[in-house]
């Protein structure tokens, strides 16, 4: 270590003091030395974290219509990362690469390939991305992978969590606009339970257009491991939030308009909509048994009302019930009444009840407190508190579950704690581990809808505000304000030995499978230094690798019309060394990490001189890493 070095690891102790909390240390390799960096001071809620401190959390933070996955460091509320998703990104090329649009299409269904054919398309380019959530093993996070849906383009994405990039996205066939989607949580993920949120004809050709009584919807259960589809059950109503159990036996959506209305007032008209809760082994019994309609390549059971059959039952629930959240404890479901002021307690052992005999189903509530306007989304301490969201009061609220249970039982007691104001409309929110049953009790997010007056004025299109609330200590403490742009819906905050990325791409990683045996087949070794052009009729595959500061190819040629396709492979293996490759006036960039390959194809229909550049800073040379196209005019 030279004596700078020390210096700076001495300061980096002295500056963090002695106190370890017990937390994972991190190492981080700077030049060949290593330092350590310890984790933020957890106890005492201190949200700010001096320069080169670690966050103790890692939030998965969706970004609703911008279409992408962002990492967060909680509590320092620091943005770290955007992983492209649904969206198109410039700067990784996410949406132009091969490897990206393999990803992006193969998922797709035969149907939406011919729509987007007919525009010009091979993949859509936006997205919706409301809820991103961690795999779990035994009702906790086990930092493999995470999901998200797509509520506009009806799809599920998987990020994988060892190099933080997307390797999957499914579109749902016979459902519409993903909205909820939960892992399941025991034994293992398992199952991605989505739910479709608008209802429309089962087989929607045409044929059926304004008969909403002829509408239904889809909830989806997919196999985590494979993304492919495990079964789907129509239901009654539109789905809105789900979760599921620790137990492995039940999965439950709320709908927010059983009257299956077409307007807004017809959707609200009911003072009750309802729950669906979904039978896991009565529907996996259903499908080894046949009882299900084989549509678009999916076995679909029939889970309607009235159908009696025991793989759902619906609970009623006032009044357009929104998010529903599985407690730590195992046992208590709480489900937001949005349009009522209260918030349902479902306890998840009264469940089998309901399948077994002929109770009322609401016997299964065992606590509705009113807690204030507008209850949308719920998190846990793990010490029996819930944090509830108030959209329209823009507050959030801490109450106890036992005592709204008591309450309910006509005990004279008041379940709420506390009221803080957040700022403003607070829609879900989030607590360090609070959706494992490893919930901690440390951070609290409420991600508010609108910032309004909260930061300085950027025009008519404003932030929204997403704030860290310490509930460390018992109470509510708002610690800082976190601007985002358009629009996180919902976030998860994991504790950060949980995760594990690597800092390099291994040489054999799935991503570039393609690319490695196309280099095979054209004699190119991908893991070594290689500068090569295949020509193969009009196709011209140019093969380069890269080194801080050159890429091993400082030209090449092809001719007009050719549709090239250009591998560079990164071989530094430095942490952080990222390449890119940017084709100008091509419209063609995209990113290279460390050890990997990545590709991109176009079309040569531009003659003359063009360059080529590496667009991630990467060297102290890096403006002069760059070659040149020339591309022949077509003879004439
Ligand atoms: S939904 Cu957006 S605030 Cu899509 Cu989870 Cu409740
Ligand atoms: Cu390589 Cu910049």
């Amino acid at each position: 270590m030279s004596e700078k070095m020390k210096q700076l690891a001495m300061t980096r102790r002295g500056m963090l003091g002695a106190a370890a909390t017990g937390a994972a240390l991190a190492t981080t390799g700077i030049g060949g030395s290593v330092l350590t960096a310890k984790p933020a001071k957890a106890a005492g809620g201190n949200a700010h974290l001096a320069p080169g401190e670690l966050d103790d959390y890692y939030g998965f933070w969706s970004s609703g219509q911008t279409g992408e996955l962002r990492i967060l460091g909680v509590p320092s509320m620091r943005e770290f990362m955007r992983v492209p998703v649904f969206n198109r990104c410039s700067a990784t090329g996410w949406g132009q690469t091969n490897e990206s649009l393999k990803v992006l299409t193969e998922g797709l269904t035969e149907d939406t390939k011919k729509y987007l054919a007919a525009q010009g398309k091979v993949t859509y380019d936006n997205g919706d991305l409301h809820h991103p959530h961690m795999s779990f093993t035994d009702g906790t996070y086990d930092g493999r992978y995470l999901f998200m849906n797509d509520k506009a383009n009806t799809r599920v994405a998987r990020v994988r969590c060892d190099v933080m990039k997307c390797d999957k996205i499914i579109e749902i066939p016979n459902a519409h606009d993903i909205h909820g989607m939960r892992p399941q949580k025991y034994p293992r993920t398992g199952y991605v339970f989505a739910n479709g949120e608008h209802e429309a004809p089962l087989v929607n050709d045409g044929k059926i257009l304004d008969q909403p009584e002829e509408y239904v919807n889809i909830f989806t259960a997919i196999d985590g491991d494979t993304m492919e589809i495990a079964w789907q059950v129509i239901v009654s109503g539109n789905l809105d939030n789900t979760d599921c159990d620790y137990q492995g036996k039940y999965a439950y959506s709320t709908s927010y308009n059983s009257e299956m209305g077409m307007t807004l007032a017809e959707m609200t008209a009911n003072e009750m909509d309802h729950v669906v809760v979904f039978n896991l082994a009565e529907i996996e019994a259903g499908v080894a048994a046949g009882d299900y309609q084989e549509l678009n390549g999916v076995k679909v059971l029939d889970g309607r009302k009235g159908q009696n059959k025991k793989y759902t039952r619906y609970i009623p629930i006032p009044n357009s019930p929104h998010g529903i959240n599985t407690a730590p404890d195992g046992k208590h479901v709480c489900i937001n009444g949005k349009l009522s002021p209260t918030v349902s307690v479902m306890d998840v052992t009264k469940l089998d009840a309901l399948f077994e005999s002929d109770v009322d189903p609401r016997s299964c509530i065992v606590a509705e407190p009113q807690l204030g306007l507008g209850p949308l989304h719920t998190a846990y301490d793990g010490q029996g508190n819930a944090f509830t969201t108030l959209f329209l009061d823009s507050q959030v609220v801490k109450w106890n579950i036992e005592d709204a249970i008591k309450l309910y039982a006509g005990e004279d007691v008041d379940p709420i704690r506390e009221k803080i104001d957040v700022h403003y409309q607070p829609g879900h929110n989030s607590t360090s581990m609070g959706e494992t049953k490893e919930a901690d009790g440390k951070w609290l997010i409420s991600m508010n809808k609108f910032s309004k007056d909260r930061f300085i004025n950027v025009g008519p299109l404003k932030p929204e505000n997403e704030q860290l609330i310490d509930i460390s200590d018992g109470g509510m403490t708002l610690k800082h304000d976190g601007p985002t742009f358009a629009e996180p819906h919902d976030s998860i905050i994991v504790r950060r030995d949980i995760v594990n990325p690597a800092t390099n791409w291994q040489r054999d990683d799935p991503t570039w499978e393609d690319a490695r045996k196309q280099a095979e087949a054209d004699g190119v070794d991908l893991d070594w230094g290689h500068e090569e052009i295949i020509r193969d009729g009009n196709k011209v595959r140019v093969y380069m690798s890269s080194v801080a500061p050159e890429f091993s190819m400082e030209k090449f040629t092809v001719k007009q019309g050719d549709e090239v396709t250009i591998y560079v492979t990164n071989m530094d293996d430095i942490d952080d060394l990222t390449h890119g490759f940017c084709l100008a006036n091509f419209g063609v960039a995209m990113e290279v990490g460390p050890q990997a390959t990545a590709s991109v194809t176009f079309v040569a229909e531009r003659p003359g001189v063009h360059w080529y550049y590496c667009q991630w800073f990467c060297h102290a040379l890096h403006m002069e890493m760059r070659g040149r196209m020339f591309v022949e005019p077509r003879a004439s």
